[in-house]
């Protein structure tokens, strides 16, 4: 009997008590899991200045509870008046209720900016957070909590903190169906059908991880538009999103279809100079400001891949941006004005185009107009050099454009960690004006002293329980935060602090991990598109190598135009004997790239057309190096998966699994990339293997008989 009952006691706990949650990346970098050897500080209470708290500085307080009650066990008690351990948080709005002598002075931190430092209380010490803006005092509790949570002493800290660059945003190409361009984490979060009536809790979530990185923009749609999200029917919907992001300190911008006026309005025109269509679009922005008072403004794709734009009118671009720019303006809204230009009739080198569409519009752009760039003079490859139009455009704000969704970096399933490329078109100097002029002095406004500066992430969020479709791909979300914030940051760093936040703080672990993180992009470049090659991808979808495609309507979407490999030679000649594209880069580059001596082998066959057997630094030839290249590549992604294994027991099992069949998937398509590759180069080149270096598995044929209908992502 006694025996019976104990059975059903332990049936009835284990029914009534839930198992313990498997970690499945949802919490993404703000998991709060005390470090291995617990949290070395723990405040006695928490005090704020605020005698009626904002939402946001109510967000900050909720943070502090989520955040204590997991690293601790327990929420911080709070206090009404400072002692010695006390957490002191205080803002401009929020200093009333502070003794005198603890009241900070927090101006000059700058709109977004903040303070953490040790202060005398109560005959001892305590730590104070100080923002001049609720929302600064935000981003400052975000990052108290952080480094708490990576085990750092936080008691001697000094922290001044202030972003370099004013608008950090993340970029959406989410369509109204759900479908998102180039999204590998699956359908959009946005669920426009259901808004307003259902606010999904995973709105707020999203806007929490932003805010944790200090990201204060969100544009929600595609920048190939759709028109009716400016429909009152659709504004009401973004309104209720603009309405959980604002104590985020998060605006929202939308997409506009520059045809909106023709499509909505029913105006027989969408010509910027013309009065009806400056009126519709006024009456617009001032209908968008009238739910939405703090609305960011509009991200616009112009005369791009089929887009409408000035152009159809004979209007350049700037008179399209300033159009809207002056229905914004009473508003204080901001035109993101794309520069990713370039047109299927235009026989120029693609790679130019922008430059010579945007250059003489130095100048003629409205105050409240940035100019927003691409990295690459391409489009998001694994490598380019940086777009020539840094450094050239001295009078108008240019907005630094980078792609989170790795839509020609192996899609979500290959790790590749882009705080590395990022760094390296960043630190890339412009010698604009001198040597110095790096891409992330005219990006944060140094350069050309701009107030407006911005940065846009195309993101790779979607549906997928952990967001990203990979747990690696977060950190990817995670480090453009990080940038945004601080161009000057180290990928290293940035590195160390995702995959402590997000794994473990072991630091023979965390090594491991910011080692395969450091190299991935490396590989990458290696199996796909080494020595300056580049848009080897497959047609439409950009899954997989498809270099021997030469046949589509437009020639600048085939990999042959970009790699031109004959029998004799391979590679673009961006050279005076070629586009010269070199031509638009400042001195020293113009001539060091324009020599192939000079030219670093990674940018070789960009800029550079030569023979095969072109003798290379290495000593080897060309085409020995290249074979090379892809079997590193192969090599790293091997590599990768081997380091991973290494860490089994380490990393928490469901994410440790994900991870690893991701890394398998990695490592076959790398070979898969190599293989291919060199199929083709052969046929065209009929050059035999270097010594040692394995035939391709399979004959080119079989390459090139494989087919992707349902590769996820896709464009229209
Ligand atoms: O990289 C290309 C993508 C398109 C995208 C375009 C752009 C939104 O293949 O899907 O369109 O860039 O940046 O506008």
């Amino acid at each position: 009997m006694r025996k019976q009952a104990l059975i059903l006691v332990a049936l009835a706990a284990a029914i009534l008590v839930p198992p313990a949650m498997a970690e499945d990346g949802y919490e993404l970098w703000l998991r709060y899991d005390a470090p291995e050897a617990g949290i070395p500080y723990l405040p006695a209470d928490v005090v704020t200045g605020c005698t009626a708290p904002s939402e946001t500085i109510r967000k900050s307080l909720d943070e502090l509870d989520i955040a204590f009650t997991s690293l601790a066990g327990e929420k911080l008690p709070q206090s009404r008046t400072a002692g010695q351990g006390s957490l002191i948080l205080a803002s401009a709005d929020c200093l009333s209720s502070l003794p005198q002598s603890l009241q900070p002075d927090v101006t000059g931190l700058g709109e977004d900016g903040y303070a953490i430092r040790g202060v005398s209380s109560g005959g001892g010490k305590a730590i104070l957070i100080a923002g001049e803006s609720d929302v600064g005092l935000l981003y400052g509790v975000f990052d108290f909590l952080m480094r708490l949570s990576r085990g750092e002493d936080v008691r001697g800290l000094s922290v001044e903190q202030t972003p370099a660059v004013k608008l950090r945003l993340l970029n959406h190409w989410d369509n109204l169906d759900r479908h998102v361009e180039r999204g590998y984490a699956g359908q959009s979060i946005w669920n426009w059908h259901l808004l307003p009536g259902r606010v999904d809790p995973r709105y707020e979530d999203y806007a929490h991880a932003n805010a944790s990185i200090g990201i204060n923009g969100v544009s929600l749609t595609n920048v190939n538009a759709d028109a009716t999200v400016l429909t009152p029917q659709y504004l009401e919907k973004v309104t209720a999103l603009a309405d959980v992001f604002r104590p985020y300190g998060i605006k929202v911008y939308l997409t506009a279809r520059f045809s909106a006026p023709m499509e909505l309005g029913g105006l027989a025109t969408a010509d910027p100079l013309d009065e009806d269509v400056h009126e519709w679009w006024q009456a617009k922005a001032d209908e968008i400001y009238a739910e939405i008072p703090d609305f960011g403004g509009f991200l616009v794709k112009a005369n791009s891949e089929g887009q409408p734009g000035p152009q159809d009118y004979g209007r350049s671009h700037a008179e399209g941006a300033n159009m809207l720019a002056d229905a914004l303006a009473p508003h204080g809204g901001v035109v993101m004005w794309r520069a990713f230009v370039y047109s299927a009739e235009e026989p120029e080198d693609r790679v130019k185009q922008a430059y010579t569409e945007f250059k003489p519009l130095d100048g003629q752009f409205r105050d409240n107009v940035i100019v927003q760039v691409k990295n690459g003079p391409l489009d998001f490859q694994p490598r380019e050099p940086f777009h020539p139009l840094f450094g050239a455009m001295e009078e108008t704000p240019l907005a630094l454009e980078l792609q989170i969704t790795k839509e020609y970096l192996g899609f979500s399933t290959h790790l590749a960690y882009l705080g590395t490329l990022w760094k390296e078109v960043l630190s890339a100097d412009t010698y604009a004006a001198g040597p110095g002029s790096t891409v992330a002095k005219v990006v944060d406004g140094e350069l050309t002293n701009e107030a407006l500066t911005a940065m846009a992430g195309v993101s790779n969020v979607g549906v997928d329980r952990n967001w990203t479709g990979s747990h690696f791909d977060q950190a990817n979300w995670y480090a453009f935060g990080r940038l945004a914030w601080d161009p000057d940051a180290s990928a290293n760093a940035i590195a160390r602090d995702w995959a402590a936040l997000t794994f473990t703080t072991d630091p023979d672990v965390l090594d491991t991990i910011v080692a395969m993180m450091m190299q991935s992009r490396e590989a990458v470049v290696n199996y796909m598109t080494p020595l300056g090659l580049t848009h080897l991808m497959g047609t439409g979808h950009h899954y997989g190598p498809a270099l021997w495609v030469d046949d589509l309507d437009r020639a600048d979407w085939t990999p042959y135009y970009y790699h031109r490999a004959t029998e004799d030679a391979i590679g673009f000649d961006r050279t005076e004997t070629g586009s010269n594209a070199v031509a638009q880069y400042a001195e020293p580059l113009r001539e060091k790239w324009a020599d192939v001596a000079t030219t670093p082998d990674e940018l070789l066959l960009w800029f550079h057309r030569l023979p095969w057997d072109y003798e290379m630094t290495s000593g080897r030839s060309l085409w020995e190096e290249l074979v090379r290249h892809y079997d590193l590549g192969v090599q790293q992604a091997e590599d990768l998966a081997e380091q991973w294994q290494g860490l089994e027991g380490q990393i928490d099992p469901d994410r440790f699994a994900h991870v690893a069949d991701y890394l398998e998937i990695q490592k076959q398509e790398a070979r898969w990339w190599r293989d291919a590759s060199i199929a083709y180069w052969q046929s065209v080149n009929g050059l035999a293997l270097p010594e040692g270096a394995a035939p391709p598995t399979h004959n080119l044929d079989y390459y090139k008989s494989l087919e992707f209908p349902n590769a996820p992502g896709q464009g229209d």
